[in-house]
């Protein structure tokens, strides 16, 4: 039986809101990529249903370890919410989670509505801050196992994000170290040029694709820019903490 998109949309989404995992869409049903954006957004229309806000958006596969630790090529994006959002030095449940990762990010904070592509150096017109974070994924499907069309329909996996110090926009983000610490212990370290080049280039990349997908990001909402590193897997007692270098460090705790 063919499912429709709303089918889809609902799956995904009580998949999330139930943690419980479910078959990757492309076993059954062949989508495009625009299909899955559709998707994607339902599953979210039933979240602000729910009472959710919108608090920003997310890159993903915009550095080459990411791309190749999930065997996807291109970039996608994907939006956040205030349910997502976790405090720095704060708590999660693990048992809200399928089987979570974690992964250290930068995070830009919004000051004027981006509703057009922009270019790097308008970034200082649109962006007041930078921020390390850390980001939870957890893909809806079985074994974190998905195709480029099955991530997007499924929210790009978001499913948590913690922001760290807000340092003002002009501070540099070029080659800065990057390291995830579990337990005390260094898991994962990067580069931020890892992310494009440069993460700045994760805000033009987004500006692009509101045009083009009819979203904006509205003042005061967030940005991902995507992982420099592989995301790794946590588990119940874990202390997570991210670095960047120069913008400082994000801590949570598993419970
Ligand atoms: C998809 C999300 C990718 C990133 O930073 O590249 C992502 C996934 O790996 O499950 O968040
Ligand atoms: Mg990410």
């Amino acid at each position: 039986m063919i499912q429709s998109q709303n089918d889809l949309a609902r799956i995904l989404d009580e998949a999330a809101h139930t943690a419980k995992e479910v078959e990757q869409i492309s076993k059954l049903h062949q989508i495009s990529i625009d299909e899955a954006y559709s998707i994607q957004a339902a599953s979210i229309d039933r979240r602000l249903k729910r009472g959710e806000k919108i608090t920003g958006f997310k890159l993903g596969f915009t550095s080459k370890a990411k791309m190749e630790q999930m065997g996807v090529h291109d970039i996608i994006w994907g939006r956040l919410t205030d349910s997502m959002n976790y405090t720095d030095g704060g708590i999660l449940h693990r048992s809200k989670f399928i089987h979570p990762r974690v992964e250290p990010e930068i995070a830009f904070s919004i000051k004027k509505r981006i509703d057009k592509p922009i270019s790097i150096s308008k970034i200082i017109d649109y962006a007041d801050g930078v921020a390390g974070a850390l980001e939870v994924i957890d893909s809806r499907y079985k074994n974190f196992k998905f195709s480029l069309e099955d991530v997007i329909a499924d929210n790009c996996s978001s499913s948590g994000y913690v922001i760290g110090p807000w340092m003002d926009i002009s501070t540099a983000i070029g080659n800065l170290n990057i390291s995830l610490l579990i337990n005390d212990k260094e898991v994962q370290s990067g580069n931020s040029n890892a992310i494009l080049g440069n993460p700045l280039e994760s805000l033009v990349e987004i500006s692009r694709m509101t045009q083009k997908y009819g979203f904006v990001i509205e003042t005061g909402q967030v940005v991902l820019a995507g992982a420099a590193t592989p995301a790794v897997y946590f588990d119940i007692g874990d202390r997570i903490e991210g670095h960047v270098e120069k913008l400082g460090s994000i801590m949570i705790k598993v419970v």
